[in-house]
């Protein structure tokens, strides 16, 4: 066989595990990618990504390292936005008749894509092994090997400003996968295309996270950062700026122009109905972690662990919540967890400082009651804390100034 044909034949193979897109990349140490990737750690970008240090990122931008002999990456996309009429359905933030709703990123509606691409992949990498009599290696997301940098590279995209690949066809819209092999294939090269003058994404991001002229992410300041990864509370000052989103944020992808029109989606990522993509988010309150478990078993949710999700719900609530919403997070302010009882707190003084004149008065009431009663036998300091500002907050008082 010759190396064309070992060429048409690795990618073939990819075609036919459903991957629409599929590129080769040359194994090597990606020089650019590796510098900004380490530009973005020493500036603290990375922070709270405590896995991304400076010797992972170096691994993670030499192939080499992944597999060692390494000649080629095969880069492997999905797309996923086959969005429907959920992610269009109203949150009900204004309307007491509806329920208020969260928000979930797109890529988490269906099943998780890690175990998606790993079957697909995996078969990929058996099938260098045992009929090409190769080395190969497989990763999606977590693997020690940055995936957007060889894609780029290999053309399958642009790199936008959001730092997301952009698909022809597809924008930003699509999941990366790879498999490294021993293979010299002839790489694909790069697309002549970048975003020009648009900035559609710097403008729609919630929370600044994007610098002012793109490319770079601080992690610290994104809304998927702290709805997937960040364990602990959110910072104060974020809180609002989260609107709706629950887990994951797609609003530099929702505001991109390039793939707009695709509906293109892997069917195990489809959304199979509203609860996927916009559930009601006062009953997420009562999951414990059985619950949470069954719910979310084999779903990208799980990621956030329990704790940190109903954290995303109780922020989400304050922020697009009525006051039929209110019980439900008063109730919270019980929770077993330390850091679902803070938030619900900060969230109580979110909702009673948003909801509308009318029902303003008793939903005051009732609230700062709740607060108070918990004040009363909280022994946690960061949540005594957080229930000493949301009733400052709630009444418009200052804090008193603590002693010692
Ligand atoms: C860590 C991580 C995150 C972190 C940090 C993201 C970030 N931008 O740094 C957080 C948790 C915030 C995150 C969020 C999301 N992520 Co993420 N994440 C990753 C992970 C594990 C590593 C990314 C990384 O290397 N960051 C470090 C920075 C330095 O690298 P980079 O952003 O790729 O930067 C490159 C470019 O910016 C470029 N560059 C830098 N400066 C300049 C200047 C110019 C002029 C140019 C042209 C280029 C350029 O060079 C850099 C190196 O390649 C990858 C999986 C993987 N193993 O690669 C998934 C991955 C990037 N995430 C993905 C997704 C889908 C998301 C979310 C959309 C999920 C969501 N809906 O909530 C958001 C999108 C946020 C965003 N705008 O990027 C997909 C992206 C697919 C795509 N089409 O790009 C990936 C590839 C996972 C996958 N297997 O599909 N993610
Ligand atoms: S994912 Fe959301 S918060 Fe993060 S950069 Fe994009 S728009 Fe901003
Ligand atoms: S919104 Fe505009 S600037 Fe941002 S990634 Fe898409 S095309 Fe590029």
């Amino acid at each position: 066989m010759d190396a064309d044909e070992t060429r048409e034949r690795v990618v073939g193979l990819a075609r036919r595990e459903g991957f629409p897109l599929v590129r080769i990349a040359a194994a090597t140490i990606d020089r650019r990618a590796r510098e900004a990737a380490l530009a973005a750690h020493a500036a603290g970008n990375l922070d709270g990504l405590g896995w991304m240090t400076e010797a992972w990122l170096r691994r993670a931008t030499d192939p080499g390292a992944f597999l060692p002999g390494a000649r080629s990456v095969v880069l492997c996309a999905l797309p996923y936005r086959g969005m429907g009429v959920w992610a269009c359905a109203s949150a009900g933030a204004d309307g007491e008749a509806k329920p208020a709703r969260g928000r979930v990123a797109a890529y988490a509606h269906g099943r998780d894509y890690h175990r998606v691409f790993e079957k697909k992949l995996r078969r990929v990498a058996r099938v260098l092994r045992e009929e090409f009599g190769a080395l190969a290696r497989a990763t999606v997301d977590y693997g020690p090997l940055l995936e957007r940098a060889p894609a780029v590279a290999a053309g399958m995209g642009w790199s936008g400003k959001s730092t997301m690949l952009l698909a022809p066809g597809f924008g930003p819209w699509v999941m990366l996968g790879a498999v490294a092999t021993n293979l010299d294939l002839a790489p694909d090269g790069p697309l002549r295309k970048t975003c020009g003058s648009c900035t559609r994404c710097i403008t729609a991001c919630p929370t600044g996270a994007l610098a002012p002229d793109g490319h770079v992410l601080d992690a610290r300041l994104c809304i998927s950062y702290h709805t997937i990864e960040n364990r602990g509370p959110v910072p104060r000052e974020l809180r609002a700026d989260f609107g709706d989103w629950i887990f994951g944020c797609d609003a530099c992808l929702d505001a991109c122009p390039v793939g707009a029109g695709s509906t293109a989606s892997h069917p195990d990522l489809l959304a199979r109905s509203q609860e996927d993509a916009r559930p009601e988010l006062a009953p997420l309150l009562q999951l414990d972690e059985a619950a949470f478990q069954e719910r979310y078993r084999g779903r990208p949710i799980l990621r956030a662990k329990r704790d940190g999700f109903l954290r995303n719900v109780c922020i989400a609530l304050g922020n697009v919540g009525t006051a039929a919403d209110l019980p439900a997070l008063c109730s919270a302010l019980d929770d077993p967890s330390a850091l679902v009882r803070g938030h619900a707190a900060w969230a109580v003084a979110r909702l009673v400082t948003r909801v509308r004149p009318g029902s303003a008065l008793s939903t005051k009431d009732s609230a700062l009651r709740s607060l108070e009663s918990r004040l009363q036998i909280e022994q946690d300091a960061g949540v005594r804390e957080e229930i000493e500002l949301a009733i400052a907050a709630a009444t418009r008082r200052p804090l008193a100034a603590k002693e010692g």
